[in-house]
């Protein structure tokens, strides 16, 4: 079976928009595929949040206050280890060391990323199909004036205050697409691609420097939907430091500054209503708008962005 949907994504924001499409889909439907950028290796650890960011989301798991890791959480693991004078400045809950630990057995058996994330997916009773982009590894490295820093370190160790000059995607220029990511974006039954509001530097961008998958999607969005959903509402992020970071780089801090970023890629924007006047601006780069309410912090609102993505997509087809 091909998807109708597939959705990339990455971060608080991509798991959301994920939660919202697989209310909203059959499983069969949609295919799911997350940045793993921000995957490092801790403590020995295999850690892919953003996988298990929607993983959690989707099997109800996930701390909705923290953005990551499980609801209900204990942490003696991470407090024993900074008693014990190792490293705690990335914190493992117990629940989630789990994860990482089965992880990092299966990788060593020589499974890959997409076979272990589809052996965590069903273990927790998802039926939707979550897939990292890549088995390959991408990792984001931020320059700042006089380093060059491993995203987790830039992320949580430095809580993202440094000012970024440069942001590198390092193994992105040779990694491939997962196969099925590959096989859904070229099949007929394929109906729309959408970018989560997520990151775009940060969450999109790992994976759009697969050039594999930028010419896909310059090549598909004559024939295909490519939709887009800006994480920057009124001038601000929605969550994380992209506003902080837009600016750092000399971008618009605006869905305008999202639109620049994605032009040549999508086919239609999905602004908030509070930004319809960037509306005109950004047709203007040759794509459409669509304005609605995009702040999604409940289940009902995730589902309610969804099912209307889904009838901007069905009108686009009879259009
Ligand atoms: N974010 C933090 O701010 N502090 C942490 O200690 C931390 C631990 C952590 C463990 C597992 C996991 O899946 C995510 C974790 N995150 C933590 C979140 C993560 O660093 C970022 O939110 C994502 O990489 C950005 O999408």
């Amino acid at each position: 079976m091909f998807p109708r949907i597939v959705l990339f994504c990455g971060g608080v924001g991509g798991a959301r928009m994920a939660n919202g499409f697989a209310a909203a889909m059959a499983p069969q439907d949609l295919q799911i595929a997350v940045n793993v950028g921000d995957d490092f290796v801790f403590c020995g650890l295999n850690v892919s949040p953003d996988l298990d960011t929607v993983m959690y989301t989707l099997a109800g798991l996930n701390d909705t206050q923290r953005g990551w890791g499980f609801r209900d959480e204990t942490w003696i693991a991470s407090r024993r280890t900074a008693q014990l004078g190792g490293p705690a400045w990335f914190q493992l809950g117990d629940r989630d060391l789990a994860t990482h630990l089965t992880r990092t057995a299966q990788l060593a058996e020589g499974k890959s990323l997409s076979a272990v994330t589809a052996s965590l997916c069903s273990a927790v009773g998802i039926q939707h199909s979550i897939v990292p982009v890549s088995d390959q590894p991408i990792r984001t490295r931020i320059r700042t004036a006089d380093t060059l820093l491993d995203f987790q370190d830039y992320f949580v160790r430095q809580k993202a205050e440094p000012v970024a000059s440069q942001i590198l995607y390092s193994g992105a220029s040779e990694a491939n697409l997962v196969n099925a990511v590959r096989l859904a974006l070229d099949n007929t039954h394929l109906q729309a691609v959408i970018i989560a509001p997520s990151n775009p530097w940060l969450s999109i961008g790992p994976m759009l420097a697969i050039p594999e998958l930028k010419t896909t999607l310059q090549r598909l969005r004559a024939r295909t939907p490519v939709i887009a959903i800006s994480p920057i509402i009124a001038g601000q992020a929605i969550k994380g430091p992209a506003a902080k970071l837009l600016g750092e780089l000399g971008h618009e801090v605006s869905a305008f500054g999202v639109a620049e970023y994605y032009k040549g890629l999508i086919t239609h924007l999905v602004i908030d209503n509070g930004d319809a006047h960037l509306a005109e601006r950004i047709r203007g780069l040759g794509m459409q708008v669509h304005c609605t309410d995009i702040l999604i912090p409940t289940p009902a609102e995730q589902t309610r962005l969804a099912q209307e993505l889904l009838a901007l997509v069905s009108s686009t087809a009879t259009a």
